[in-house]
């Protein structure tokens, strides 16, 4: 079987360090790959689980798909779409809920994290979140998911849900989606705390880098990024303890393309007052081409536009003909 890669963004802020690192960046080379199939989506249906602005959604929907191509996913050889313009994402969510059993919803940590105290009062869509995550991969038969390691039990219930309706109705039509969690930082920490994940949704902008984050910002966030008062180490093992030192080292070689070790080697010894300007120096030369080519795009919107506007018209045709073919497995009238 061909392969097939779907994976998506939320238009809920602004991205960050991690969702490039950990994701975007790894979704250009599989363009690459001859014979398979990149979708790639702006999660909007996603987006409105949480309190936002209806103002903000469009413009944050375009700003994603700017981010997209300004990251080097190419529309000639991508799908780009939006997923509240395919009505098939909806229709599968609402049948695989059907088989989703809510004890294992209850066990997914980002419910947990993003509900808080609050279980009694949150959304259902909150909840079914990642009901309609599989149903966004199994809608287009994806084989292949690529996602920072969040996102790895989300992906576990997708896998769950295709073999469910496969062994329900004796079919084997869904296939199990592969998780991808590739490239050199599938977990981008805060700068603030080494041991929790860089967020969109963390209260302090000074916990993560923004792609729009101009030269003068990310220098006075990595100025203030907590760290340690040790000099960097020789040996990456003498990082195991240390997990802001850590994640400033895997961020730096993960932008530089260069190995863990390799940057230890150029820096060991040296203080976090040498380490740091470098990192800053390599941070705005990667992410500032990838801002400039956002904004070009945001300042002629029309661009995006009528990218997105084939992008929807692939994805319906890709994901119709499933939808319709599961209900017709599970008996519906037609
Ligand atoms: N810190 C991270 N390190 C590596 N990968 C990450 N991703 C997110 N944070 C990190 C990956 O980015 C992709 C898109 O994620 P999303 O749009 O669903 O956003 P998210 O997971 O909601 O992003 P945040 O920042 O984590 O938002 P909040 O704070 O709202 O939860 C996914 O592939 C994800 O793995």
């Amino acid at each position: 079987m061909s392969k097939r890669i779907l994976s998506g963004m939320q238009p809920t802020s602004q991205l960050h360090l991690g969702n490039y690192l950990g994701a975007l960046k790894n979704w250009v080379k599989f363009q690459e790959e001859p014979g398979t199939t990149c979708l790639y989506m702006v999660a909007d249906l996603h987006a409105v689980t949480v309190p936002y602005e209806t103002g903000e959604l469009s413009k944050a929907t375009r700003e994603i798909a700017a981010a997209f191509i300004a990251a080097g996913i190419n529309p000639q050889k991508s799908f780009i779409f939006v997923q509240s313009a395919v009505p098939a994402h909806s229709q599968l969510m609402w049948m695989l809920s059907t088989m989703a059993q809510l004890g294992k919803l209850q066990r997914m940590t980002q419910f947990k994290d993003k509900a808080g105290k609050n279980t009694e009062r949150v959304g259902l869509g909150l909840f079914a979140y990642p009901v309609l995550m599989a149903a966004d991969i199994l809608v287009y038969k994806a084989t292949h998911v690529p996602v920072g390691e969040d996102q790895k039990q989300h992906l576990e219930l997708s896998r769950d849900l295709a073999a469910t309706f496969n062994t329900r109705y004796g079919v084997e039509f869904f296939p199990q989606p592969e998780p991808v969690i590739t490239g050199p930082a599938p977990r981008v920490m805060s700068l603030r705390n080494g041991n929790e994940k860089m967020s969109k949704s963390a209260e302090s902008d000074m916990t993560r880098i923004n792609l729009t984050d101009d030269a003068d910002m990310i220098a006075q966030k990595i100025r203030k990024a907590k760290t340690d008062p040790d000099p960097l180490p020789e040996k990456l093992e003498d990082l195991a303890n240390r997990p802001e030192a850590l994640n400033l080292v895997t961020i730096y070689a993960a932008l530089s393309g260069e190995t863990r070790e390799q940057v230890l080697k150029k820096f060991a010894g040296q203080q976090f007052s040498v380490f740091k300007p470098a990192f800053v120096d390599v941070a705005v030369e990667k992410l500032a081409p990838i801002t400039r080519r956002m904004k070009e795009l945001m300042d002629d919107p029309s661009q995006i536009d009528k990218i997105l506007a084939k992008g929807n018209e692939k994805a319906n045709e890709e994901a119709a003909p499933i939808v319709r073919e599961a209900m017709k497995i599970m008996g519906f009238y037609s």
